[in-house]
């Protein structure tokens, strides 16, 4: 596979979307290409999570609706690490609705998201006029287009989950086609990916060892809740993975710091193997 040997630096260099080429020279010059999941409820702890695995990430992952105290200050703050950091945000919202009323969840209501948020998660099951109502919010808005773009969920790491055969390539197809504001793909497998500009962020990774309570019996790779997990370096070197999302792992890791610095080491020790001639 070609684009999976391809090192991050050139593939940046083929990429038609400009957030998708940042992201890659990014992820080369930082060399992390961990994003974490803040899955928690008030904003100081998001903050302070932020603050704390700042220096080992690439991208960090929000789901704003699920703050109890989100506020325009927060905003700024987070903002303000994403820039001491060298971070970018992602709001994983998940937009699924026709475009006319994705552009007002994305750029109106009380989250203002195309206002803040670098990058989006958005499924792909309106078609491609989801893709087209958000460019529609940004160019009536502040933002710049080039500024942003979005990662199509195409494949979803839950148990039993609807995404396979034809709906999976589909999606992946609405990627490739729209790489003018698509800069990667949410999935489990690069499979049917080509592009070398499209960037593959890949959630649920977690190291036995850090799974509390389960690593006793080692095989315990389930939240109870649906979630399925692989190792850092099956997602990379198997999967495909450009991107890990790690939330739980992380977050509920004694140091969180401490946490996320081993993730970075485990995915890049992964992805240099993966590129390795
Ligand atoms: P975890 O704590 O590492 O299980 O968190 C995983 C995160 O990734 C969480 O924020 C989910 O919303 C997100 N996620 C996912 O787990 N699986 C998917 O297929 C997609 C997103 Br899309």
């Amino acid at each position: 596979e070609e684009r999976l040997k391809t090192t991050f630096e050139s593939r940046a260099e083929k990429s038609s979307n400009a957030m998708s080429a940042k992201i890659l020279r990014l992820v080369a010059s930082k060399r992390t290409t961990l994003c974490v999941a803040a899955d928690l409820s008030n904003t100081d702890k998001v903050l302070e999570l932020a603050n704390a695995v700042g220096p080992y990430i690439c991208i960090f992952k929000t789901h704003v609706d699920a703050l109890e105290d989100f506020s325009k200050k927060f905003v700024q703050e987070l903002q303000q690490l994403a820039k001491v950091h060298n971070f970018l945000i992602m709001e994983d919202r998940k937009f699924g609705d026709i475009g006319h009323t994705a552009s007002l969840q994305y750029g109106a209501g009380c989250f203002n998201i195309a206002d803040w948020a670098d990058l989006v998660t958005v499924h792909a099951i309106p078609g491609p006029g989801i893709i087209d109502g958000l460019i529609n919010c940004l160019e009536n808005s502040k933002s710049q287009l080039s500024d942003r773009a979005c990662f199509i969920v195409a494949e979803m790491s839950s148990k039993d989950t609807l995404t396979t055969g034809s709906y999976l390539s589909a999606a992946i197809k609405l990627a490739e086609t729209r790489e003018d504001f698509v800069a990667g793909i949410v999935s489990q497998s690069a499979t049917g990916i080509s592009s070398p500009g499209l960037v593959q962020l890949t959630p649920g990774v977690r190291t036995i060892s850090s799974q509390n309570g389960k690593e006793r019996n080692g095989t315990s790779r389930e939240d109870g809740l649906g979630q399925q997990y692989n190792s850092p370096d099956h997602v990379v070197l198997e999967r495909g993975a450009d991107i890990a999302v790690v939330g739980r792992g992380i977050t509920e890791a004694d140091s969180p710091s401490d946490a996320a610095k081993l993730y970075r080491d485990l995915l890049w020790k992964a992805y240099e193997e993966r590129v390795a001639v």
